[in-house]
């Protein structure tokens, strides 16, 4: 399907209000699953890691994965409430990937989303042991009857978020990214090629993405082709975004991203744009969200809010 200049400015003015009100409610259900009191089976939740816990995951962030778990189940009339619960647990392991990647042993940032990063707000432990809390709570919240009532679509869920997030998905992923620097002492920076680095990056960050849009399908219980239909859309928009990032740290305003800039450059890392140069990676871009947007076409009108957070994930500045 085609929209033309009025429906694709439509589709925009939505998708913007529908990522509001996502981050609204995933604020919400976060303060909710992170407050005070024990739950049954915990003995008590300790203050310190506690407030760590909420700095790194509260007030902050597009809520862009959540969008994309509410939209796609929104495609099979699946329970919103289902649906955030499912955008929480991601959102739990994009925050808890966050901390640990600004940490000293990684990538040694002072600033995320705007603010000091949880180690230095805190402090080193503090923010390990903040960012283990943050993942272990993803897979408790999907395990609960109120994310759906059928246990094994629950399973399913758990076992994808775990191979997209675990030593096959964004853990493997940043393991390869550190190689690639060589970070390990009997390693030696490697000069990837476009296929390494197109793996390295659907694996550190495509994969949660690419689940957060699968899960959707997985919730409403949709059949085979619909999954591939948002699977599909769920790589494009994994490659896009990676995309985005790296054009973001070479041309981007530190002050606007909310993070330090042109790091990469710096640290000489292989990414597509050093490959293919930032024309190269425009072009690259803008494949992509052709076809995402292709990819959901069997979906019609519903997935015009899709089609617009395609175009969204090419356009971002921060
Ligand atoms: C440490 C296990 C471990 C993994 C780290 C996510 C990640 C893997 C590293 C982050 C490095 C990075 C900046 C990757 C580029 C893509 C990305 C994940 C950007 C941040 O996501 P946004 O833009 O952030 O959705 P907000 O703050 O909006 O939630």
């Amino acid at each position: 399907m085609t929209e033309n200049a009025d429906g694709v400015a439509a589709a925009s003015a939505l998708f913007q209000e529908r990522l509001d009100k996502v981050a609204t409610d995933m604020e919400d259900l976060l303060d909710r699953v992170l407050a005070p009191g024990p739950v049954d089976g915990e003995r008590a939740r300790p203050v310190r890691l506690l407030d760590a816990m909420r700095y790194a995951s509260l007030a902050g962030g597009k809520r862009f994965r959540p969008f994309l778990v509410v939209e796609t189940a929104g495609l099979f009339a699946s329970p919103r409430g289902q649906a955030l619960m499912v955008a929480s647990a991601i959102e739990f392991v994009h925050c808890y990937s966050l901390v640990h990647d600004d940490l000293p042993a990684m990538d040694n940032d002072d600033l995320r989303r705007g603010r000091p990063t949880t180690h230095k707000a805190f402090d080193e432990a503090t923010a390990i042991l903040a960012g283990d809390g943050l993942l272990t709570l993803a897979f408790d919240v999907l395990s609960r009857s109120e994310t759906h009532p059928d246990p094994q679509v629950r399973v399913e869920l758990v076992t994808a978020l775990a191979r997209a997030s675990g030593l096959g998905g964004m853990v493997g992923g940043q393991i390869l990214d550190l190689a690639a620097e060589g970070r390990f002492a009997d390693g030696v920076p490697e000069r990837l090629g476009q296929e390494e680095i197109e793996t390295l990056e659907a694996m550190k960050t495509g994969a949660l993405l690419r689940f957060a849009c699968m899960s959707g399908a997985i919730l409403g219980q949709a059949d085979l082709r619909a999954r591939l239909a948002l699977d599909r859309y769920g790589a494009a928009i994994g490659k896009a975004f990676q995309v985005a990032d790296d054009l973001l740290d070479a041309e981007g305003d530190p002050a606007m991203v909310g993070k330090a800039t042109n790091k990469d450059a710096a640290a000489q890392k292989a990414t597509l744009v050093k490959i293919l140069g930032v024309d190269g990676a425009r072009q690259t871009l803008a494949a992509l969200v052709a076809d995402a947007e292709a990819a959901v076409a069997p979906f019609g009108a519903k997935a015009d809010v899709l089609r617009a957070a395609a175009r969204f994930v090419a356009e971002r500045r921060h």
